[in-house]
């Protein structure tokens, strides 16, 4: 059916055999959009609409092969010309739309509803520079532009434009698209990205993330999340989002009204899922849009839209929830704050409650505003939900508790085990068949735990993942681990409720173990990865840490053969893709009730990785699926946790001054090891630590230290080993995006999926 040779012939007038990678990858590249473009959209009376700032979809090229039914076909002949498919996917340059969790989730929801035969588009902003290029200079980070656009062209000019009024000027938006392939089903969604027309790039210098904030009418979609650290900075993230959610209420309701909606039907055309609070604007938007433009009254549009919008929440971490002085929305977009106003007295006429009012002294809370005029709300796994009930969200579910549900997140198996671990994958295969493909129904391997014949495949399909790993870690940024390290992994945005920092005082402990003497039985290889925001100072820190920790070891003659801590510069979606199926433990330390899910320790388990972790987010259902032989758990409950909060009852000094600890703490500080780095960096992050510590990693290290041994203890008994890697793979079934958005199609969504 497909001939490369005869493509790479018509496109370079040479065999495929002579052309290099990056022109195979053209080629390939070319094939798939001619494939994508006679697929037909999928097609709906009511349709989804996913709002997102971020979807961060990692490269296209594999999972759209996958998708498409192209893969098998198109690796063979690469093989025989002798061209390895791994190799051109290098090729190609990963789009920079996404920051972390929330965004990746994005993208593996807009996989799965494609799959599912769901008509429904995700909409979001087109960065020109996304998030940021990370580079370690001095063992710091430092943060550039990521000039991803330039090369590429996934992007679908659909030549669609609106305009969007500011309160003192308006811009126009241009929209592109790029395409969504269902995994054998005939038939593509897209992700639709909103542009600025007369963007201007020469607004970004080449080596800094500085720029012209105040020039709105020019830089709206140069960056994701721009540095919010100063007003120009927080202004101009109101005008970034109130600029996606008018394009997108425009675009749908216009798309509504071309399908044959006379606009008082609406929900029976459009749902709108908003990806945590940044879309919130939408509400508004869309009743000034009903109000303002189409002549309904104000009180059937705040109904109209009310039976539109979904609202998902991704945290509790009070920071994190968005609230925004309402005089920024009155200068951004006068006649949404005067809606939300409105809104906000109707709230109060029916609940005096100021727990649950959306303006509070001058400031609006966005959260309140998506949880009272939207239709649902949900958290992203159990325990995350049963907090917000219970607690971050109570007086609204005592309001409102039909509006609540769970809907644990889920991870794509094409992208997360097909696409990016070839021999697991043959492995499953052989030992099962093929139908997981469709249902991720993985519990077949169940039979083969102690199947000789499998654990060695298992066995043998991780020491390829390592190779892989190791590879790219030479030629990414020239490290070379040893072949037979045990590799333990954390890798996801740097934040202090992840703990990183914790894992950096193991590493201390475990440093000066090997300095008196005690070795360990191979040597380990610890993997960090991930960006930390550029004004979040005490991140940058433990970036600091990690890195100087890093050269230290390597820098110790005694200790480097045995222990090796490395950070992957600028983490992304195509290193993790790399470094997730070459994983032995799977580091998902936060402190119990912070991450509110977590989708790594899916992708990691899924992989035949065994989790290490406190009971917190997903990795509580984790534990329930495999069993307590095969996971590693340890830490301060959830529930104690939010009782320490409560009462205000933990002293970070009384656990600093345990002499096991101190001596881990202060080694930071210690002269020697400060003037190989940054004393300022390392003596605030001490200080934060020894005083502060507000994610509480020295309530847990005595005993995280103690797991950490007896994992290491316990992967040297291979077989008992290998066995809890299988029974990993064999339960993580449950976590594929396909079953996460199953449930919200059946209980939020209710689209009638195509055949
Ligand atoms: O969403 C993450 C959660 O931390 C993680 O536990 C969960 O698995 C994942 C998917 O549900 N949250 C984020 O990634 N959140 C953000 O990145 C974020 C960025 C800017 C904000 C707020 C949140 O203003």
């Amino acid at each position: 059916m497909i001939n490369l040779e005869e493509r790479s012939q018509v496109a370079f007038g040479k065999p495929l055999a002579q052309i290099g990678d990056a022109q195979v990858c053209r080629l390939l590249q070319d094939l798939v959009r001619e494939h994508c473009q006679t697929l037909p959209i999928m097609e709906g009376k009511r349709r989804l609409y996913y709002v997102s700032a971020e979807f961060l979809i990692g490269r296209l090229l594999i999972n759209d092969l996958i998708n498409l039914g192209l893969y098998d076909e198109v690796r063979e002949q690469l093989a025989q010309a002798g061209h390895d498919l791994a190799a051109v996917d290098d090729q190609e340059v990963e789009p920079s739309l996404g920051n972390g969790g929330l965004g990746r989730l994005a993208a593996c929801f807009m996989d799965s509803v494609a799959t599912l035969g769901l008509p429904g588009d995700g909409v979001g902003l087109n960065y020109h520079y996304g998030l940021f290029h990370q580079r370690f200079v001095d063992n710091q980070q430092t943060a550039l532009p990521d000039e991803w656009l330039g090369e590429q062209d996934c992007l679908e000019d659909e030549g669609k434009s609106f305009e969007v009024q500011f309160g003192d000027f308006s811009v126009v938006s241009h929209l592109y698209s790029i395409d969504v392939p269902g995994y054998h089903n005939g038939k593509r969604n897209r992700l639709r990205l909103f542009d600025l027309e007369g963007v201007d790039d020469s607004l970004v210098p080449d080596d800094s993330i500085d720029f012209d904030k105040t020039k709105v009418a020019k830089n709206l979609t140069l960056f994701l999340y721009p540095d919010d650290s100063d007003e120009d900075g927080r202004l101009l993230r109101v005008y970034q989002q109130y600029f996606m959610v008018s394009n997108a209420a425009q675009l749908i309701v216009s798309e509504a009204v071309e399908r044959g909606s006379n606009l008082h039907d609406l929900p029976d055309y459009a749902v709108v899922q908003i990806n945590d609070t940044h879309p919130t604007m939408i509400i508004p938007e869309l009743i000034r849009i009903l109000t303002q433009e189409h002549g309904i009254d104000f009180e059937e549009a705040v109904g109209i839209v009310r039976h539109m919008v979904a609202y998902t929440n991704h945290t509790i971490l009070a920071e994190a929830l968005e609230k925004w002085p309402l005089e920024y929305l009155a200068k951004v977009a006068p006649k949404i704050a005067k809606i939300i106003e409105l809104l906000d007295q109707m709230q109060r006429e029916e609940h005096d409650d100021p727990a649950v009012a959306i303006i509070k002294d001058g400031t609006v809370h966005m959260a309140h505003l998506a949880i009272h005029y939207g239709f649902s709300v949900n958290g992203v796994a159990a325990l995350h939900t049963k907090i917000l009930e219970e607690t971050e969200l109570h007086p609204f579910y005592e309001l409102y508790p039909e509006k609540f549900s769970n809907k644990t997140n889920g991870i794509t198996f094409r992208r997360w085990l097909m696409g990016c671990n070839p021999d697991l994958t043959s492995l499953v295969d052989k030992t099962i068949g093929t139908d997981w493909h469709r249902t991720a129904d993985l519990t077949p391997l169940m039979a083969h735990v102690d199947d000789d014949e499998v654990l060695d495949g298992l066995v043998e399909a991780k020491g390829k993942a390592k190779a892989r790993m190791r590879e790219f870690l030479l030629t990414h940024q020239g490290v070379t681990v040893p072949e037979d390290a045990i590799i333990d992994v954390q890798v996801k945005r740097i934040h202090e409720y992840k703990r990183q920092q914790m894992l950096a005082l193991y590493l201390i402990w475990k440093y000066l173990d090997i300095k008196n003497g005690n070795k360990p039985a191979r040597p380990i290889t610890v993997v960090f990865g991930g960006k930390a925001a550029p004004a979040y100072t005490i991140a940058q820190d433990i970036i600091h840490l990690i890195l100087t920790l890093s050269s230290w070891i390597a820098n110790d003659p005694d200790v480097a053969p045995y222990l090796q801590v490395i950070m992957i510069e600028n983490y992304n979606v195509s290193a993790a893709e790399r470094v997730i199926p070459a994983a032995d433990i799977s580091e998902q330390i936060s402190l119990a009730s912070k991450e509110a899910s977590g989708t790594s320790n899916m992708k990691f388990m899924l992989n035949g990785a065994v989790t290490l972790c406190t009971l917190d987010g997903a990795n509580v259902e984790i534990a329930d699926l495999v069993g307590e032989d095969n996971i590693y758990t340890f830490g301060t409950s959830s529930r104690e946790v939010e009782r320490l909060y409560a009462e205000g009852a933990y002293d970070p000094q009384a656990y600093y001054h345990k002499p096991g600890i101190k001596l881990l703490v202060d080694f930071i500080t210690n002269p020697a090891f400060m003037a190989t780095g940054n004393e300022e960096r390392l003596r605030r992050l001490h200080d934060d630590m020894a005083h502060k510590d507000w994610f509480m990693a020295l309530l847990d290290l005595e005993e995280y230290i103690q797991v950490k041994e007896r994992v290491y203890a316990d992967y040297e008994d291979r077989g008992a080993w290998v066995r809890k890697a299988l029974v990993n793979v064999a339960q993580a079934g449950t976590f594929s995006s396909d079953r996460t958005i199953a449930q919200y199609n059946e209980d939020i969504w209710h689209l009638v999926p195509q055949k």
